[in-house]
């Protein structure tokens, strides 16, 4: 028997593409190269031009937990724990100051969150580009992904392009609603969103989960038609 599932959460056959509707139709632009800029209050801001060179290649299969409250079991991700980035390539190469304790990560489509560097550092945080055996697709982040998963998955930025090092949480600007963005979000302790009760919003997201999952794969489908149409014309 697979241990129960977090509080409030229901296991989902699929893997949906998801997030929040207004970042449905953004697609990334940039999808050949693991390629992430490293900013915020740091001595050097850099561009490393692929986050996999030189580090250590790990597998990890982890559920992923929706704040919405989909789980899909059993995703095995391949990639390198951000703990080894940030010790051998961010901390020595942007020297970020020693008082920053929050990481801001954005991803390509303009999605963004902040996360506590501590969180950040724990062993089962990848920067990921291979999704069960296969190159990650675009709809689950290509071409660079974080996976946190104790954290609800709006930590688990797609198509990550930048990371800022902040002394100040305030330098970060949510979403949508201050509300929906927990500094942690951790699944465990049910902390779907800032100052509510987890329990009142899987009432709340709940009901939203089918049309969000049908316009995120309809927004896919019409992408998809494009870039095929783009390359019958040339
Ligand atoms: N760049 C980006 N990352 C994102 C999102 C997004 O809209 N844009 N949505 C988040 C949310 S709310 C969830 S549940 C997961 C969904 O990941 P999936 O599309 O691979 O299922 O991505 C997270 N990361
Ligand atoms: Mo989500």
């Amino acid at each position: 028997m697979p241990a129960p599932l977090p509080p409030g959460q229901r296991e989902r056959a699929d893997f949906p593409r998801f997030g929040l509707t207004p970042f449905k139709d953004r697609f990334p632009r940039q999808t050949d190269r693991a390629e992430l800029a490293v900013s915020g209050d740091v001595a050097n801001e850099l561009l490393v031009p692929d986050v996999f060179d030189g580090l250590t290649r790990v597998e990890q299969t982890c559920d992923f937990h929706c704040v919405t409250t989909w789980s899909r079991r059993g995703l095995r991700w391949s990639g390198v724990r951000f703990a080894e980035f940030h010790a051998l390539v961010a901390g020595p190469q942007a020297l970020p100051d020693a008082a920053a304790r929050f990481v801001i990560l954005r991803g390509q489509d303009g999605a963004r969150t902040c996360m506590l560097l501590d969180d950040l550092l724990a062993a089962d945080v990848l920067l990921v580009d291979r999704l069960d055996g296969e190159p990650l697709p675009l709809e689950h982040g290509a071409p660079l992904r974080l996976v946190a998963p104790a954290h609800y998955g709006y930590k688990s930025v797609k198509a990550l392009c930048r990371i800022e090092y902040r002394r100040d949480e305030r330098a970060f600007r949510p979403n949508v609603f201050r509300f929906m963005d927990h500094l942690r979000a951790r699944v465990a302790f049910e902390e779907r969103g800032r100052g509510v009760p987890g329990p009142l919003l899987r009432y709340l997201y709940r009901p939203l989960i089918a049309s969000t999952v049908a316009q995120f794969a309809e927004s896919m489908r019409a992408h998809a038609a494009r870039q095929a149409g783009g390359r019958r014309t040339g």
